[in-house]
């Protein structure tokens, strides 16, 4: 009989009213939150979030610096992330380390250490490991690639 429940059924409508006011504002602030953020890096219709604060460091510092915000560094897989990744090299003029690199093998180049890459947008004559000791990748404020020694002072842009 449909007695037994009707107050249970009441207090669930109340909690489903108050679930949907919390659902409402959430959303509210989330749109806020990606105005801002498209206000202030253009327009993205991608997933990922790339983000800098200034700071600057070598391949490891930049690796440790995005982990430690809960992130990883900036490793574009499409022209599109590459071009959202430039934005904001642009901005503080100031190339940047990705998270790709030749170290295990000379020549094959892998994200986080891991997967070879699927993308890439190489500077004209590069890859060219020069000097032997080019392991990692910077880009350029034109949004191309160059290899690079790992120890260089680099814009840290994180991904999230
Ligand atoms: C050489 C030739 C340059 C090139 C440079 C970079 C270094 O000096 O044209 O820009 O290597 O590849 O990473
Ligand atoms: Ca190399
Ligand atoms: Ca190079």
């Amino acid at each position: 009989k449909a007695e037994c429940c009707i107050t249970e059924v009441k207090h669930l409508q109340n909690q489903i009213r108050n679930l949907q006011g919390q659902l409402k504002s959430l959303q509210d602030i989330i749109n806020k939150k990606h105005k801002v953020e498209d206000f202030i890096n253009g327009s993205q219709t991608n997933e990922k979030l790339f983000a800098a604060n200034g700071s600057a460091g070598d391949y490891k510092t930049s690796k440790a610096t995005c982990s430690q915000a809960g992130g990883h560094l900036a490793s574009p897989r499409t022209s599109s992330e590459n071009g959202a990744i430039q934005r904001i090299i642009q901005r503080y003029n100031k190339a940047a380390y990705l998270d790709i690199n030749d170290m295990q093998t000379e020549g094959i180049f892998k994200y986080q250490s891991v997967e070879v890459i699927g993308y890439a947008n190489w500077a004209p004559g590069e890859p060219n490991d020069t000097g032997g000791e080019e392991d990692c990748v910077e880009m350029y404020t034109d949004g191309r690639w160059n290899d690079r020694s790992c120890g260089e002072e680099r814009l840290i842009i994180c991904e999230f």
